[in-house]
């Protein structure tokens, strides 16, 4: 047999291979393999099998593991990677107490970003975005989503999803980008929400014709939009055909939960403060939960929301960085594998499958992207570390050593190709 890549003398192998989403108490059911060894070609993964076989193979490139732990490239499904400025700032006030709604009322938070972000140029932006993705990529993870929402009108909206839709094409990580212009209300409407969110709607078909988006995103928030309001344009979208997304509960109980359930939201995100109906409900849909810990620690919650019962309660459980400039700034997914391990009490099992599998389903992949199985894309990390249960137990470090992304080597001990 030849191969264009041959990854030998793997010591465990976590195939992540169960059909998605991965509900309740299946998400703590994992099966290394062990001693084995995977062969690509043409991109995708060929074959899996004992180490021993590996010696007939005729590889262009052979890659010693070392005994060490490898795993389907990680699946990020959600985060702000497009926007302008920073927001350090603003560490002085949460120190303060300062709750991150009342910054956002005094036109701070995600105004601020908006600003920033309809200042930058088309460019800028770019080259940000291609920088976190490279950062997102030398942590280990080879396929993101991506929303819109620091623009709040028609044209930087726009500006903002073209930009993911290069930063796709330019850089080898794979894309998926969501329309996130419900994200605020622009002070300018602030006495008119629903018009607001009719001008936003009206982008609809604009943002169809030129692909610049599968999914369609709001947040249902205090102060921002209500239940009602996410409920009639998440209806719009589905309308024109996108999959629909929700910030469902982050910070008060509205019932987001519920309404992600009741829209058929391929994900609800957050769900911190999820009502224990809207728990019920999840667990039976196929809305999966993508819980952001990031976010409670960064926002210096003391709950980190019910991912322990969701799970319990038999619902597809997945993780996140949110990476974004105002309440959860990491690219490091693993960081947030660990606090999901300490603070919702997940199991390292648990974790995975909502790193992979599950977060590939979330956004649209199940396909493609989190497993590792005959035919699927060769989206590969090595990592230093013996076992999966290694990764969320040493935190807040990089533990990738290799990343593979469509059987090509991206990453390797140190350099970015
Ligand atoms: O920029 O603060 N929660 N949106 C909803 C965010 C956090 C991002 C931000
Ligand atoms: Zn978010």
């Amino acid at each position: 047999m030849q191969a264009d890549l041959l990854i030998k003398n793997i010591g465990q192998l976590l195939t992540m291979d169960k059909q998605g989403p991965v509900k309740g108490s299946d998400m703590n059911d994992l099966q290394p393999l062990e001693n084995v060894a995977v062969a690509v070609n043409n991109g995708k993964i060929d074959w899996i099998g004992p180490d021993d076989e590996a010696a007939s193979i005729q590889a262009k490139k052979t890659i010693n593991a070392g005994g060490k732990l490898v795993t389907p490239g990680l699946v990020e499904p959600h985060t702000h990677l497009v926007f302008g400025g920073s927001r350090e700032h603003e560490m002085a006030l949460k120190q303060q107490g300062v709750p991150y709604l009342d910054i956002l009322k005094e036109g701070g938070g995600i105004l601020s970003t908006v600003n920033a972000t309809r200042e930058a140029s088309y460019d800028d932006l770019l080259e940000k975005a291609l920088f976190h993705l490279d950062r997102m990529a030398r942590h280990g993870i080879t396929t993101v989503e991506a929303k819109s929402g620091y623009g709040l009108d028609k044209e930087t909206e726009l500006k903002q999803l073209k930009v993911a839709k290069e930063a796709g094409e330019k850089h080898p990580l794979d894309l998926v980008s969501t329309f996130l212009g419900a994200h605020a209300i622009p002070p300018e409407y602030k006495a008119d929400p629903e018009a607001f969110l009719d001008i936003m709607a009206d982008l609809f078909d604009d943002i169809k014709e030129q692909d610049l988006a599968e999914f369609v995103d709001i947040f249902t928030e205090t102060g921002v939009f209500s239940v009602e309001q996410s409920r009639r344009y998440l209806l719009k979208a589905k309308e024109k055909g996108f999959g629909v997304k929700i910030h469902a509960d982050e910070i008060d109980p509205l019932g987001g939960t519920e309404l992600a359930v009741e829209a058929g939201a391929i994900s609800g995100d957050h769900l911190a403060v999820a009502s224990d109906e809207g728990i019920r409900q999840l667990a039976a849909s196929d809305t999966i939960g993508v819980i952001l810990p990031g976010t409670s620690f960064y926002l210096g919650k003391d709950s980190y929301g019910p991912a322990r019962k969701m799970i319990d309660a038999g619902a597809a459980i997945s993780i996140s960085t949110d990476f974004n400039p105002g309440s959860s700034v990491t690219e490091n997914l693993q960081l947030i594998m660990s606090i999901a391990a300490l603070k919702l009490k997940l199991s390292p099992a648990e974790i995975w499958h909502a790193v992979t599998v599950n977060a590939a389903h979330a956004i649209g992949r199940g396909g493609q992207a989190g497993t590792i199985a005959a035919d699927r894309t060769a989206d590969i990390v090595i990592w230093d570390a013996p076992n999966y249960m290694y990764i969320p137990y040493h935190y807040g470090v990089n533990h990738v050593n290799t990343v593979i992304k469509n059987g090509n080597v991206l990453y390797e001990r140190g350099e970015i190709r």
